[in-house]
């Protein structure tokens, strides 16, 4: 089915907001004296340094970047203060974030819909919170319009030398010819501006934000003007703002499909798309996507704001780059049960606070064998239903690991006795939880017996009913325990420290032996599935998930039985109509074309011979993301938030010298 064109979503007023520089402003929230001083947050490790992960304005002018080590930060910024991001079972610990972020959703949900997209980021539907300001007091009639709102950068205003730039912006705001559309977004200025204020207020953060017509264009403006600013795009603007914009910094246009439209068709910029015909994207690329594709050349974007305030998914993740590498069996086991253990932890509270179960419990990890130089590919993920309960989660989790690794190992066998170094190294492991459903109301006694469930710690009797569907000799957990199969990242990092030989250890292990390595690969949730997948592997995927879902069906009175996997089931229809997500545009219907290979058939070719992946990464939020150590986030990210990364259209990230009244009231810059 191609995708629905959306007839009347250039009415709608969208907002981005994403916080600025967020770890540092949390922490200078607990320490106040560091506030305009060049600050970052450090995920401290022993080597140089450890690794920044953010990096306040200040220290970004004195050329700080989060790609540094701690000592590299040092070097060119002498004065800067390095902050440790808070450590909790050996690795980042970061509710303190999540916390402060939750507390920012909490002000910006007061106006309109309201989606939390990541830690430190939210969508906003502000659509009838406008058409109430046009209808009852719109901007012309208004006497007073707030400093903040006057300077808001409004793309595509040409301001005249001399020319007073918040005069200009109010004369934008207040046109009384403007069309309905663009008044809409006047009014979305004032109440964004009103917004951010009050998140200022309430919580000491700044803030910059996007107002558009969609959710596409919103998020692409509000990085552009950084700190503590906000970007609106007319929709006389859209054009202009994407004709110059490369392709890779459009969301979803960071891997695979985006070089393929370089390499391919000499697609340089979002506007140069539009010289292709829709029937043409469609030829190269299938239906959905190349309908998709003809959409997006135009700005034209119909995802919705969805309604949540709660995470998609959690997870709870470490790597172990170089010498740390895990070894053994045990070892894996131990860092495993930490991190379901703080997976429990915050299912239990989001069980408890929000009456939200997760019905997936996902194992990630990266791995390579001693026996093959080759063998940095991927790790296979694997899926299983999530039974309540630390101890099942972490029995579950490890059981997981060891199906993907007898896959990972194939012929060259295990090794994996007991404490005995196999010949295979972990560096990196992860779990998440996902399929996140709400309890409905009155079903108070099945809470309370979850709460048992989770409070009480796993005895024999839970016997793991993945376990019990899939023989360990004979296949992997989620080929049969699993409608999602198998998750499995093409993360390829470039792990700066892999190779350097780090003092210390995590678990008692790790200084018997240094192993160089040159390359790592990390298996970890991303979209990056996203990329566009070609028809053959959509095909086989598609029918992955039917026949998960029959084998679903069949597994769940099991399940009822033997624990409390997927309990989610029982409550609600799992599979929830739900707006099609990016992979589902992208599962194409479409023939492939059969006359030569063109240069997206060359492309499909070479993602025939990719594993097949079956699971929705858009489940997965970003927020897992979080978990990951810093070098391997800043990888996954390039995907998910390509616009962030130094928009330079029209934008200006690091424009840390011009003013806004939030930025100077809060965190006024220092000369150097
Ligand atoms: P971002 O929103 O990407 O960046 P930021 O808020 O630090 O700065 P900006 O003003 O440019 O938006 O990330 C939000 C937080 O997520 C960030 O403060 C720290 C964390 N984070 C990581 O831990 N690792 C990463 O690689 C990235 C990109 C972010």
């Amino acid at each position: 089915m191609p995708v629905a064109r959306p007839e009347s979503s250039d009415a709608r007023v969208i907002a981005h907001v994403d916080m600025d520089c967020f770890y540092v402003q949390v922490e200078q929230r607990k320490q106040p004296e560091l506030r305009g001083l060049p600050t970052a947050v450090v995920q401290y490790n022993e080597w140089k340094g450890g690794a920044l992960i953010a990096v306040s304005y200040e220290a970004r002018r004195c050329g700080v970047k989060r790609s540094m080590r701690g000592d590299e930060a040092r070097a060119a910024c002498p004065e800067i203060h390095l902050v440790q991001v808070p450590v909790a079972r050996g690795k980042a610990d970061l509710n303190s974030y999540r916390n402060a972020g939750s507390e920012v959703v909490s002000i910006l949900s007061q106006k309109g819909k309201c989606e939390r997209a990541s830690i430190d980021e939210v969508y906003l539907d502000l659509t009838e919170a406008a058409e109430s300001m046009l209808a009852d007091k719109p901007p012309e009639t208004l006497e007073v319009i707030e400093d903040e709102a006057l300077r808001s950068h409004v793309l595509g205003m040409s301001i005249k030398d001399g020319d007073d730039a918040t005069e200009c912006v109010r004369d934008w705001i207040c046109r009384r010819n403007a069309d309905r559309r663009d008044k809409l977004l006047a009014c979305g200025i004032l109440i964004v501006a009103d917004l951010r204020k009050q998140v200022l207020k309430d919580t000491e953060f700044t803030c910059s934000a996007g107002i558009a017509h969609n959710k596409m264009l919103a998020k692409l403006a509000s990085g552009m003007n950084k700190p503590a600013q906000q970007t609106v795009v007319p929709y006389s603007s859209v054009q202009e703002l994407l004709h110059s914009l490369p392709i890779k910094k459009m969301k979803q246009l960071g891997g695979k499909l985006g070089t393929s439209l370089q390499i391919d068709l000499g697609v340089n910029t979002v506007g140069d798309l539009l010289q292709f015909s829709e029937g043409k994207l469609q030829e190269l690329y299938g239906m959905n996507t190349g309908t998709w594709l003809w959409n997006i050349a135009r700005g034209i974007s119909g995802e919705e704001v969805q309604g949540r305030l709660l995470p998609k998914s959690h997870g709870s993740g470490k790597t172990f780059p170089g010498p740390r590498a895990l070894k053994t069996l045990s070892s894996v086991q131990q860092w495993l049960n930490r991190l379901c253990e703080e997976l429990s932890e915050r299912l239990s509270s989001d069980l408890e606070q929000n009456k939200r179960l997760a019905s997936t419990l996902t194992l990630h990890a990266s791995a390579y064998r001693l026996s093959d130089s080759d063998s940095h590919k991927k790790f296979p993920s694997k899926s299983c239903p999530l039974r309540y309960g630390t101890a099942k989660i972490q029995e579950d989790a490890f059981n997981l690991f060891q199906a993907a690794l007898r896959e990972f190992m194939g012929p060259y066998g295990t090794k994996t006795q007991g404490k005995n170094q196999g010949s295979w190294r972990i560096t990196g492991l992860s779990v998440s939880a996902s399929k996140i459903t709400d309890i409905p109301t009155g079903v108070s006694s099945i809470m309370k017996y979850f709460h048992n469930q989770s409070a009480s710690s796993c005895s024999k009797l839970s016997t793991d009913s993945c376990i019990q569907e899939c023989p360990a000799s004979s296949f992997s957990a989620s080929e049969s325990c699993s409608e999602q199969r198998s998750i499995e990242s093409e993360t390829a990092v470039s792990a700066k420290n892999i190779g350097v030989r780090c003092k210390g250890s995590d678990v008692g292990e790790l200084e018997e032996q240094a192993d160089t390595l040159t390359k790592e690969d990390v298996s970890c949730p991303s979209n990056k599935a996203i990329d566009v997948l070609p028809q053959s592997r959509n095909k086989l995927s598609t029918s992955g998930t039917q026949m998960g879902r029959m084998e679903r069906k069949r597994n769940n009175s099991k399940e009822m039985t033997w624990g409390t996997p997927s309990i989610a089931d029982i409550f609600k229809n799992y599979y929830t109509t739900t707006p099609p997500s990016m992979q589902e545009i992208q599962e194409d219907s479409t023939r492939a074309n059969s006359s030569g290979p063109t240069a997206s058939q060359r492309y499909r070719d070479e993602e025939r011979t990719e594993t097949t992946w079956s699971y929705k990464m858009d489940e997965i939020d970003e927020s897992v993301i979080d978990e990951l150590p810093p070098e391997i986030q800043r990888e996954i990210r390039t995907w998910l938030r390509p616009s962030k990364r130094a928009v330079t259209v029209t934008g200006n990230k690091s424009n840390v010298g011009s003013t806004s009244s939030i930025a100077s009231y809060f965190s006024p810059l220092r000369d150097r």
